[in-house]
C-alpha cells in the first residue's frame, strides 16, 4: 500500500521565472500527477469524465459555470485536483488517531494534515483526552443534543457552514438552527464576497452579479479586477479566449502579472496544446494594493467631463446622479497616480476602452473584496456600469465571481446570519414555525462572542474555520474556550486539532460519492456564480460506509435536539431530498417546479439582468456617492496581500509548487518589489520574518519566509494564506460587510533570528 505525501520541509525552495501563459500540457501533466498520486490511475481515468457532465457531479473546485454544450470531459487543472483530493484512497482511520494524538497532528502541516485522507467513522475526544477515539453516530448526537440543551440560551451556539454544501443540506442546516431558535448562521461569504453582496444589494437590489456565461461571450470590453482566473477559476478562460475571438478586449487590474490573464493554452483545443495558445489581456494595469477605488473614481470623472455617460438609462432607472456629478467634478478626489501607482495614460488608456465600448462587464473577486473600503469600491465600480447604462443588456453587467462551488446556492437557501425579513416571513409560513428575528452573529462577530464566552458551542457544516479566518491565535483561543466544538468534514483540517472542551469529528459524503437514502439513489442541487440551479450526482462508492449525507447528518440531529418542537418532517427529508426540495420552492421565489425542472437545471430569476428592474427601496438603481479614505501606511511599512498558490484550495493544500509564479517546493515566501528588499536591507532569498501591526500598536507575527523578488508595485507584498492569517488583526474588517482585511494587512519585514 502506497503511503500519503510527506511534507519536505520549507528548506527545499526553488524559485524560477514567472510563467507568461496558463494551462497547456504542463496543466494536464500537473492534473494526471495529483491524480495518481491520490487515487491511482484507473480511479483517476474514471473519475474525471464525470465532473461537470449532465449525469456527473458538480466539480467542487469553483463555482463558474458550466457551459451549455459540454466538452467530452470540460478538463480543467485544478477542478481535477480538487477531484483528487477527495476521491483519494488514503484514509485518515481509526488506526490513524489511535496512533496520532491531537497534539502531534497539530504539530505537522497543513498540506501533511490534509495529505492524511478521508476520514471514516464519527471520532470523539473526550474532555482531558489526547487522542480522538470512535464514538457511534448515536452517542455523538445525543452529546450534541444535551449540550445545546444545557445552554441558556440559543444564541449560545454557532453554526458555521463553508460553501460547498448542496442547496439540500443548506436548507435542512438553515431550518433546523431557527427551530432551534437563533440567527447564529455564520458561512465562509462573511471573508469572501460579503463585501460584494452588500454594495449590489444598496445598489442595484440584489446581492449577485447580473451576468451569464453567455454575457461573458458576447461582451465587447471585460474588465477583470483583482481576481486570479488561471488558478482559481480556470474554465474561466475557455470563455474569455471565446470573447477575445469575438473581438473582445481584456483589461486586467492586479498588483501581479497574472500568467492566466496573458496568454492561454486552451488545452480543449489542439492549437492550444501545441502551445501557441491565446493572448488575453489587452492591456494590464499594475495597480497598487487598494487602489481600485480612487481607479474608478478618476474613470467615473473622466466619463462626467467627456459626457460619455448613457443619459437615457440613468432618466429612467438611476437615483443619486447629482449627488455623484456633484462630488466627481468637486475635483477633490485623491491624487490618482499616488493612490494607484498608475501613470495618467494608463487611467486615459483604461477610460478611452470603457468609453468605445458597447457592451461591458467587470469581473472581480478577492483583490476587491477584503479591504476595510471594500464595499465603497465595488460601489463605485457599480457608478461605471451604471453611468455607462451597462446593466440589462446581452453581454454587459457586474460579475462577481464566486469561490465555493455552492457558496451562492447556501446563501439562496438562508445560510445568513442577517437574513430579511420578507425571507423570514415566508419562511415561517412555509415551514410553519417562528422564526428567530433578531440578526446574529457573522464569523468575526462569532470569534469575539467564542472569546468572551457568550458563544460555549461551535457547530461547523465543512470548511476550517481556524485557518481560514482571521488573527489564528486569537481563533485560536476562542475554539479552545467553547464547551464542545463540532465539525462536519470529509478530511482532517487544522481546526479538527485545536478544540473545545470536548469535540466531535462527523464524516460525510463528498459531492464524488454515491448517496443511497433508504435504498433510493439520491441527488442534490448547487447553484453557480451565475444563478444557474443544476444537479449533481456522485459517481463513486463512499470513502467508507459509516458516511452519513450532510444532509441525514443534519435531519438526525434536528430530530433529535428539537424532538417534535415543529412540523418538520426531519425523517422524511433525510429519505428522500425530494421533499426537501418541494420545502425549498414553497419557501424561495424563483424554485418553481423545482424537482422536475432540476434534471434540466435552470436559471434563477435576476430582475436588474432579465427586466433592467432594480428592487432597491426606491426601485431605481442607486449611484453611490464614495469617499477614498487610503489604508494609513506608515513610512517603512508595506501593505501585504494574502492570497493563493496554484497548488491549494483554500486551506487544502494540493501541492508545494505554484507553477505560475515560478515558485517550487515551499510555500513559506513573501513576493516584494526589488527597491523594498533593499529598503529593508536584505536581499532576494533571505529569510525574514513578518510583523503586522495593528491601530493599536499591537503586533503579530508570522516566521521565516524567503524573500521573492517580484513584478509587483512599489510598498506592495504578497504571501500566502492560510499561513499568513495570523497576521491579519481579528477586528480589521470591511466596513458594513465585516469582512476581513486579508488584501491589505500592514507589516513590517525583519531579517529572521
Ligand atoms: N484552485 C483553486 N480554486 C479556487 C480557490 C482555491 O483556493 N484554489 N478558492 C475559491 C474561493 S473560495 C475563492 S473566493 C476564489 C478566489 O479567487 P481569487 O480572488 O482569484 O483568489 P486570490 O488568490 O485571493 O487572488 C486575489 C487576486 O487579487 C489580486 N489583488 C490583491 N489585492 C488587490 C487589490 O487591492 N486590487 C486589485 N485590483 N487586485 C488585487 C491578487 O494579486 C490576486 O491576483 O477562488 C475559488 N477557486
Ligand atoms: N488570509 C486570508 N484568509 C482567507 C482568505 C484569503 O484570501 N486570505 N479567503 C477567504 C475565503 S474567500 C474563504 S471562502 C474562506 C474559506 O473557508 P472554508 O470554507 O472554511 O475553508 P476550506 O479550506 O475551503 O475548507 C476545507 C475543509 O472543508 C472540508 N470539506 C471539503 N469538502 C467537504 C464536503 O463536501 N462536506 C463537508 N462537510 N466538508 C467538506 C474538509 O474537511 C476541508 O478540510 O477562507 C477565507 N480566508
Ligand atoms: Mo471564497
Amino acid at each position: 500500500m502506497r503511503q500519503p505525501p510527506e511534507d519536505p520541509g520549507d528548506e527545499k525552495i526553488e524559485i524560477g521565472e514567472p510563467s507568461k501563459h496558463a494551462a497547456g500540457v504542463p496543466a494536464v501533466l500537473s492534473a494526471l500527477r495529483h491524480g495518481v498520486r491520490e487515487m491511482g490511475p484507473v480511479r483517476t481515468a474514471r473519475t474525471l469524465v464525470h465532473i461537470n457532465q449532465e449525469r456527473g457531479f458538480d466539480c467542487m473546485g469553483c463555482a463558474w459555470p458550466d457551459p451549455g454544450k459540454r466538452h467530452h470531459a470540460e478538463f480543467c487543472e485544478n477542478g481535477a485536483k480538487a477531484v483528487a483530493e477527495e476521491a483519494t484512497r488514503f484514509r485518515a482511520d481509526r488506526d490513524f488517531f489511535a496512533q496520532w494524538s491531537v497534539e502531534d497532528i497539530a504539530r505537522n502541516s497543513d498540506f501533511w494534515i490534509g495529505k492524511r485522507g478521508r476520514l471514516t467513522e464519527p471520532m470523539y475526544l473526550a474532555p482531558g483526552a489526547t487522542h480522538y477515539a470512535p464514538i457511534s453516530w448515536d452517542d455523538a448526537y445525543g452529546l450534541i443534543a444535551d449540550e445545546l440543551a444545557a445552554l441558556d440560551s440559543p444564541d449560545e451556539a454557532t453554526f458555521y457552514t463553508s460553501g460547498r454544501t448542496s442547496n439540500e443540506a443548506a436548507f435542512a442546516y438553515q431550518a433546523f438552527v431557527r427551530a432551534f431558535g437563533t440567527n447564529n448562521l455564520p458561512d465562509c461569504s462573511n471573508m469572501c464576497h460579503e463585501s460584494s453582496g452588500s454594495a449590489l444589494n444598496r445598489t442595484v437590489g440584489i446581492g449577485k452579479g447580473s451576468v451569464t456565461l453567455e454575457d461573458i461571450e458576447q461582451a465587447d470590453l471585460l474588465v477583470i479586477v483583482g481576481q486570479n482566473p488561471g488558478t482559481n477559476h480556470p474554465r474561466m478562460l475557455s470563455s474569455l479566449e471565446t470573447a477575445k475571438q469575438a473581438g473582445a478586449k481584456i483589461v486586467s487590474i492586479n498588483p501581479l502579472r497574472e500568467a492566466g490573464l496573458s496568454r492561454f493554452d486552451n488545452p480543449q483545443t489542439v492549437k492550444g496544446m501545441l502551445g501557441r495558445g491565446t493572448k488575453l489581456a489587452d492591456l494590464h494595469l499594475p495597480i497598487r494594493i487598494n487602489g481600485d477605488m480612487a481607479l474608478f473614481g478618476a474613470v467615473n470623472r473622466r466619463l462626467l467631463e467627456r459626457d460619455a455617460i448613457d443619459h437615457a438609462f440613468i432618466a429612467n432607472h438611476c437615483g443619486g446622479f447629482n449627488e455623484l456629478r456633484a462630488h466627481l467634478l468637486r475635483g477633490d478626489e485623491p491624487d490618482v497616480t499616488a493612490a494607484t501607482g498608475l501613470s495618467i495614460e494608463d487611467v486615459e488608456a483604461f477610460t478611452q476602452l470603457v468609453v468605445d465600448s458597447k457592451r461591458t462587464i467587470v469581473c472581480w473577486a478577492m483583490g476587491l473584496t477584503q479591504h476595510r473600503n471594500s464595499v465603497a469600491t465595488i460601489q463605485e465600480i457599480v457608478n461605471t456600469i451604471l453611468l455607462r447604462g451597462m446593466i440589462g443588456k446581452p453581454g454587459a453587467g457586474l460579475c462577481p465571481v464566486r469561490g465555493h462551488s455552492n457558496v451562492q446556492g447556501d446563501r439562496t437557501m438562508g445560510i445568513w446570519e442577517k437574513p430579511t425579513e420578507a425571507f423570514l416571513d415566508r419562511m415561517e409560513t412555509a415551514l410553519g414555525f417562528p422564526q428567530p428575528r433578531e440578526h446574529g452573529h457573522d464569523v468575526v462577530e462569532s470569534i469575539q462572542a467564542m472569546l468572551t464566552g457568550e458563544i460555549k458551542v461551535f457547530i461547523a457544516m465543512g470548511g476550517n474555520f481556524l485557518s481560514a479566518a482571521p488573527d489564528t491565535n486569537a481563533t485560536a483561543e476562542a475554539l479552545q474556550r467553547c464547551r464542545l466544538t463540532v465539525h462536519v468534514a470529509t478530511k482532517p483540517n487544522r481546526s479538527h486539532v485545536t478544540t473545545g472542551h470536548h469535540a466531535l469529528l462527523l464524516p460525510t459524503l463528498g459531492r464524488t460519492e454515491k448517496d443511497f437514502r433508504n435504498g433510493n439513489e439520491q441527488r442534490v442541487s448547487v447553484e453557480d456564480s451565475m444563478s444557474a440551479v443544476h444537479a449533481s450526482r456522485g459517481r463513486l462508492a463512499p470513502a467508507s460506509k459509516h458516511l452519513r449525507s450532510e444532509v441525514a447528518i443534519v435531519c438526525d440531529l434536528a430530530e433529535r435536539v428539537l424532538g417534535d418542537r415543529v412540523p418538520v418532517p426531519w425523517r422524511d427529508w433525510s429519505n428522500d431530498y425530494g421533499l426537501i426540495r418541494n420545502a425549498i420552492e414553497a419557501a424561495i421565489p424563483g424554485f418553481d417546479d423545482f424537482d422536475a425542472r432540476l434534471s434540466d437545471g435552470f436559471v434563477l430569476p435576476s430582475p436588474p439582468r432579465d427586466e433592467v428592474r432594480f428592487t432597491t427601496p426606491s426601485g431605481r438603481a442607486e449611484l453611490t456617492v464614495n469617499h477614498f479614505v487610503p489604508v494609513a501606511v506608515p513610512e517603512g511599512r508595506l501593505l501585504l496581500q494574502t492570497l493563493r498558490s496554484h497548488d491549494q484550495y483554500n486551506t487544502t493544500i494540493y501541492g508545494l509548487n505554484d507553477r505560475y509564479r515560478g515558485i517550487k517546493s515551499g510555500r513559506r515566501v513573501v513576493l516584494l518589489h526589488p527597491d523594498d528588499i533593499r529598503a529593508f536591507g536584505v536581499v532576494e532569498g533571505a529569510i525574514v520574518d513578518l510583523i503586522s501591526e495593528d491601530s493599536r500598536g499591537v503586533e503579530r507575527r508570522s516566521d521565516r519566509y524567503r524573500v521573492v523578488e517580484y513584478d509587483t508595485p512599489r510598498g506592495c507584498a504578497a504571501a500566502y494564506y492560510p499561513e499568513t492569517n495570523a497576521l491579519v488583526p481579528l477586528d480589521s474588517v470591511a466596513e458594513e460587510s465585516g469582512t476581513p482585511t486579508s488584501k491589505s494587512v500592514v507589516i513590517r519585514i525583519e531579517p529572521s533570528a
